[in-house]
């Protein structure tokens, strides 16, 4: 097989690279180790920066998007027992986010992406990379009929997950690793309940962090900080309910709707980053360079931002014969990819019970927290980080 691009990993990184870089001209090939299903089972990030949505317009899937994701204008902070809002669209100058799953991001670059008869292969096992120091690299794989079968390309997109094969096949020393691991998770439930209120809550108790999110008008998605060495079946449902309602204020509590969990799963926090993100012809986006704890909803709005750079840089070098927006890709992406990182560690470290907080810990992030809803200056920078920092030069 030969093709101009061959993608690892049909997530959303590499299914909207695939489309951005249909649009553009370019061949492509995506190859997932997993079934389709498997990838939309995933419930995962729920937030869209609009340079997210402007992605997505530019590779033509923006539709449903538009059209079934709610604008949030606002977000509420929740600390000693009162809730607080954000005015997202009043401090930044009119911009809001979009809360649109991630599954049906996915699904919507999948279906856009059959009926452009584009190739994806599933159930791709023994993924490897081969030669992308020099110009004409390969990836080799064990089809589902058990055959191994190799893709000759020009170049290879990395777009596999933090534990894909992209990341792993460079040379250690030809990286450099940045990570910090947070000492809890976030377990989460999916159910078909009205959300609890109209925006989403970021919850700081003495008992640890609480989210409450939403995928539409009758689904709700909740969080609740746990141990890092927390098991979901240690959780009932009855338990995760009684819990949430004790981290939030009395007028949510009341209202809170319970219904049977559609799915219940717990998420490590992590932050990390590799450096750089190029090697050669093999190029990594999304969380297979960088991982950030969900808290600022940064890690799939990064992924877009990634691959819209790349297929940018691709359009140059296949359009104009130019291997300078390439050579720029990783220097371009990292200045943003690290405003990130520091804003959802600072977001994390603020909402959340780490081991050493104790009481004079958990005082100074209410004094934080009371300063930040109180402050112009201190909500502006919150509200600007949230909606999605500028892409540079795009
Ligand atoms: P993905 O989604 O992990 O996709 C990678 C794909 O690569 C496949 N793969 C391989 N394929 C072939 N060969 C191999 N050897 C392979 N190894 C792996 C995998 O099967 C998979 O299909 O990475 P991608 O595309 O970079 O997308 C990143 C996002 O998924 C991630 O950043 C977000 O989900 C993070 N996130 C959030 N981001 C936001 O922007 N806003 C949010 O509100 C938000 N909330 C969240 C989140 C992540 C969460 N979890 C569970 C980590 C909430 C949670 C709870
Ligand atoms: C979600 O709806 O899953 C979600 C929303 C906001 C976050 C993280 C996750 O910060």
């Amino acid at each position: 097989m030969r093709t101009q691009v061959a993608i690892i990993g049909a997530g959303p990184a590499g299914l909207l690279l695939g489309q951005l870089l249909h649009q553009a001209g370019i061949d492509n090939v995506i190859v997932e180790r997993q079934t389709a299903e498997h990838v939309l089972g995933r419930i995962r990030a729920g937030v869209l920066e609009q340079v997210t949505m402007d992605l997505l317009a530019r590779a033509g899937v923006d539709a449903r998007a538009r059209a079934e994701g709610l604008p949030h204008e606002g977000i509420e902070l929740l600390f000693q027992g009162g809730r607080h809002r954000i005015d997202l669209h009043g401090l930044t100058g009119g911009k809001q986010v979009t809360v649109y799953g991630q599954t049906e991001v996915t699904r919507d670059l999948m279906q856009a992406r059959a009926a452009a008869g584009l190739r994806t292969v599933y159930l791709a096992s023994e993924v490897s990379l081969h030669e992308f120091d020099g110009t004409q690299p390969r990836v080799r794989f064990r089809a589902e009929d058990g055959r191994t079968q190799e893709i000759a390309c020009d170049f290879i997109a990395g777009c596999d997950g933090f534990h894909g094969v992209s990341r792993a096949s460079v040379p250690t020393a030809a990286m450099q690793l940045h990570e910090k691991v947070y000492p809890f998770g976030w377990l989460g439930v999916l159910a078909d309940v009205r959300p609890v209120s109209d925006e989403l809550i970021y919850a700081n108790t003495e008992r640890g962090f609480a989210l409450c999110s939403m995928r539409s008008a009758t689904r709700s998605r909740y969080y609740l900080q746990v141990p890092s060495d927390e098991k979901v079946a240690n959780w009932s449902e009855a338990a995760f309910w009684d819990e949430l309602r004790t981290r939030l204020d009395p007028e949510a509590r009341e209202r809170l709707e319970t219904g049977p969990a559609l799915e219940m799963s717990i998420a490590p926090l992590r932050s990390f980053v590799a450096e750089p993100m190029r090697f050669g012809r093999l190029l990594l986006a999304g969380d297979a360079a960088h991982i950030v704890p969900p808290t600022g909803a940064k890690g799939l709005n990064l992924a877009a931002a990634d691959v819209g750079y790349l297929a940018r840089a691709m359009q140059a070098f296949y359009g104009e014969r130019s291997e300078a927006a390439l050579d720029r890709y990783s220097d371009l992406c990292l200045r943003r990819v690290w405003k990130a990182e520091r804003f959802s560690w600072w977001f994390t470290s603020l909402m959340h019970r780490f081991p050493d907080t104790g009481s004079f810990g958990q005082k100074i992030q209410e004094a934080e927290l009371d300063y930040l809803v109180h402050s112009q200056a201190a909500s502006t920078a919150l509200a600007e980080n949230y909606v999605g920092l500028p892409l540079e030069d795009f």
